[in-house]
């Protein structure tokens, strides 16, 4: 079953290990590595720090979402990058195709800002939406979209110098994830997302405070993304107390293989 780090044993595990800064062990839930598929313009592609025409891209959404699941990826990470920049789906088709090609459970973001759009997702066959700009603009539609789909909502916290930031990562909301994270988490928010904007995409390592600190602020899970390069970095993670990690250039740059980051974490199959 997937939603290994939503169980309320990892969570139990969460705040233990990280009271004890635990190293990876069999009580642990298991940490989950996420691939992203992240796509602009019908394409797959990586940003340096989010920014609009830093891309690299690699290729055909449906061809990178099925390559990652022949690698053993036990769900999906997709983003509609346009849509993140221009607050609507605008990748709508290229998604909709891998929505419908791969049996894995996913969780999408960008562009997602109003309830009626994160139901239709999620009646859809969507697992979980993930909410940045709506969520901080309207922090209510966490709640009403998990009233009647509990535990489909992952509010995005990604940081630029410690703010917030919302609207692909061009604006700042002024407050910091470590402020705003109870609060999404009374609203009924199934994980935090927390993108560390200063180190994401630059294939130079991760910064594991913000993340801890994070994980001290809130009991659900926090999924975190930006920086990974080594297993070293996919390890910190874990041992920083996230639930899982969103990886994107390390293994489109082949740095490792995806089952390499769930042999190093413990969370081969
Ligand atoms: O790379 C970016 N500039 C970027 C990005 N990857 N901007 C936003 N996002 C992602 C967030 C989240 O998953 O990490 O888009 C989602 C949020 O979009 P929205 O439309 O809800 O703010």
């Amino acid at each position: 079953m997937w939603k290994p780090w939503l169980s309320g044993e990892t969570v139990a595990f969460t705040r233990a290990g990280h009271a004890h800064s635990s190293m990876i062990d069999d009580e642990r839930g298991r940490f989950e590595v996420i691939p992203a598929v992240d796509i602009q313009d019908g394409e797959v592609v990586q940003l340096v720090q989010g920014e609009r025409g830093t891309e690299k891209t690699y290729g055909e959404p449906v061809e990178a979402a099925r390559r990652w699941i022949d690698a053993g990826a036990e769900s999906l990470h997709l983003v509609d990058l346009d849509g993140a920049f221009e607050g609507e789906r605008t990748n709508a088709d290229a998604i909709d195709a891998v929505i419908d090609a791969v049996d894995v459970p996913t969780q999408l973001g960008g562009g997602i800002r109003t309830v009626d759009d994160a139901v239709d997702l999620l009646e859809r066959g969507v697992d979980r939406v993930i909410l940045g700009t709506a969520a901080v603009e309207n922090p209510d539609t966490v709640a009403e979209i998990s009233e009647d789909h509990p535990d489909s909502v992952v509010v995005s916290l990604d940081a630029k110098d410690g703010e917030v930031v919302v609207e692909g990562w061009t604006e700042g909301a002024g407050i910091s994830p470590v402020d705003a994270a109870k609060r999404y988490e009374e609203l009924g928010a199934a994980a935090i997302l927390f993108t560390n904007v200063d180190v994401e995409g630059r294939l130079e390592g991760v910064a594991t405070e913000p993340v801890r600190e994070l994980v001290d602020a809130t009991d659900i899970p926090v999924i975190a993304s930006g920086g990974v390069a080594t297993l070293e970095d996919v390890r910190a993670l874990a041992d920083a107390g996230a639930a899982a990690a969103v990886v994107g250039s390390a293994l489109y740059e082949d740095n490792f293989t995806l089952a390499e980051a769930q042999a190093a974490v413990g969370s081969e199959e």
